[in-house]
C-alpha cells in the first residue's frame, strides 16, 4: 500500500490561488511520463519491471539498433502495440481530460512522452505526443505515415509494406535516443506561455523532455509535479505531490476546478 505524501503542501492552495489571472483566463501545460500509465498496467521504463528489462535500450531503442536487427525491434513493439487492447485510461487520464474541459479553449497543452494512446482514448483533446504513437508507423523510403492497427496488421511479427510506394518495412513511429522528438516548437511554446505546469509519472532522465520543467520555472510558470518517487529534478517543482497519480490527480484537478470557479 502507497501512502500518499503531499510535500510543500504549505503552499497548495495558497499558492495556486495566486497563479490563476485576473484579466485573462488560466493557461496550463502538463507534461506526462510512463508513470501515468502505470496503473492502467503499462509498464515504466526504468522500474523494477521496467521495459528495458531483458532488452537492452541501444538494442530496441536507437536507429544503429533497427538497423542492426529489425526484426528483433519491429518484434518488441509488435508486442507493445498488441497490449493497447488490453489497457484503458485510468482515473489519473481521466482527471486531466475533466481539467480540459473545464479550460477555455486553446489554454490546456498536454504534452506526453508516453507512446500508448490513453490520453485520447480518455478524452483529452489538446494533446501533443513527442515521443511518438504506437498505433503509427512510417516508411524508411517515402516517409508516409499511416495507422497500422488492424487484426492483419497485428496478428503476427511479420514486417508491414508501404501502402503508397510499396517498400517492405515500414518503422514504428517512435522518437529513439538521438533522433529529434517531435514538435519541438509547439510544446516549448505552450509550456514557456502557461501560468501552470504539471508534471507527472516521469523519472527527469530523458532529454530534452526533463529540461522543460526548467524551461516552464524561468518563464514564471508555477510548477507542480506527481510522482511515485521523487523524480532527478525534484528540486525545481515549487509543489510536489508524492504517491499514485490515479488518486493524487483527481483531487488536485477537483481542488483546481474549485478555485477557478
Ligand atoms: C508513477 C507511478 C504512478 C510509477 N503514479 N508516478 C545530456 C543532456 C541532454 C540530452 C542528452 C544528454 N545525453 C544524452 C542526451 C540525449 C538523449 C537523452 O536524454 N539521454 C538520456 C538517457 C541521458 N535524448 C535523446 O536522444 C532525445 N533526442 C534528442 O535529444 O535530440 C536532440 C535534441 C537536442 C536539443 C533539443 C531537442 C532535441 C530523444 C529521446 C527519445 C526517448 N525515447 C524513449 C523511448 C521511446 C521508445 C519506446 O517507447 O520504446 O521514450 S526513452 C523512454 O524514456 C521513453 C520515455 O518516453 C522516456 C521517458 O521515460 P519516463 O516516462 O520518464 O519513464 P521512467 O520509467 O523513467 O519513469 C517513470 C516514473 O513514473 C518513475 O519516476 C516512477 O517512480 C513513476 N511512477 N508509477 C506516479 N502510478
Amino acid at each position: 500500500m502507497v501512502s500518499i505524501q503531499i510535500v510543500l503542501a504549505l503552499s497548495n492552495i495558497m499558492a495556486l490561488t495566486d497563479v490563476i489571472p485576473s484579466d485573462r483566463p488560466l493557461r496550463v501545460a502538463v507534461l506526462t511520463g510512463a508513470g501515468i500509465s502505470a496503473e492502467s498496467g503499462v509498464n515504466t521504463f526504468r522500474g523494477q519491471d521496467g521495459l528495458w528489462n531483458g532488452h537492452r535500450i541501444e538494442d530496441v531503442a536507437t536507429p544503429e539498433g533497427w538497423i542492426i536487427d529489425s526484426e528483433k525491434v519491429w518484434a518488441f513493439y509488435q508486442e507493445r502495440r498488441r497490449q493497447l487492447k488490453d489497457v484503458e485510461p485510468n482515473s489519473g487520464h481521466l482527471a486531466l481530460s475533466e481539467l480540459e474541459k473545464r479550460m477555455e479553449a486553446g489554454c490546456f497543452t498536454l504534452i506526453t512522452q508516453n507512446v500508448d494512446d490513453l490520453h485520447e482514448r480518455g478524452g483529452t483533446e489538446n494533446l501533443i505526443h513527442m515521443h511518438g504513437e504506437l498505433r503509427l508507423v512510417r516508411c524508411e523510403v517515402c516517409e508516409h505515415k499511416f495507422e497500422a492497427m488492424d487484426s492483419k496488421h497485428l496478428e503476427n511479427d511479420e514486417f508491414i509494406s508501404c501502402p503508397e510506394c510499396g517498400h517492405a518495412k515500414v518503422r514504428p513511429e517512435i522518437v529513439w535516443f538521438g533522433e529529434m522528438p517531435f514538435k519541438m516548437t509547439e510544446l516549448q511554446r505552450a509550456v514557456i506561455d502557461c501560468d501552470l505546469f504539471l508534471v507527472i509519472g516521469t523519472s527527469g532522465n530523458v532529454y530534452p523532455a526533463a529540461g522543460l520543467l526548467g524551461q516552464a520555472l524561468s518563464s514564471g510558470s508555477y510548477c507542480v509535479g506527481f510522482n511515485l518517487e521523487p523524480p532527478l529534478n525534484v528540486d525545481l517543482f515549487h509543489e510536489f505531490h508524492q504517491g499514485l497519480a490515479g488518486e493524487l490527480l483527481p483531487l488536485f484537478v477537483q481542488e483546481l476546478i474549485d478555485i477557478m470557479m
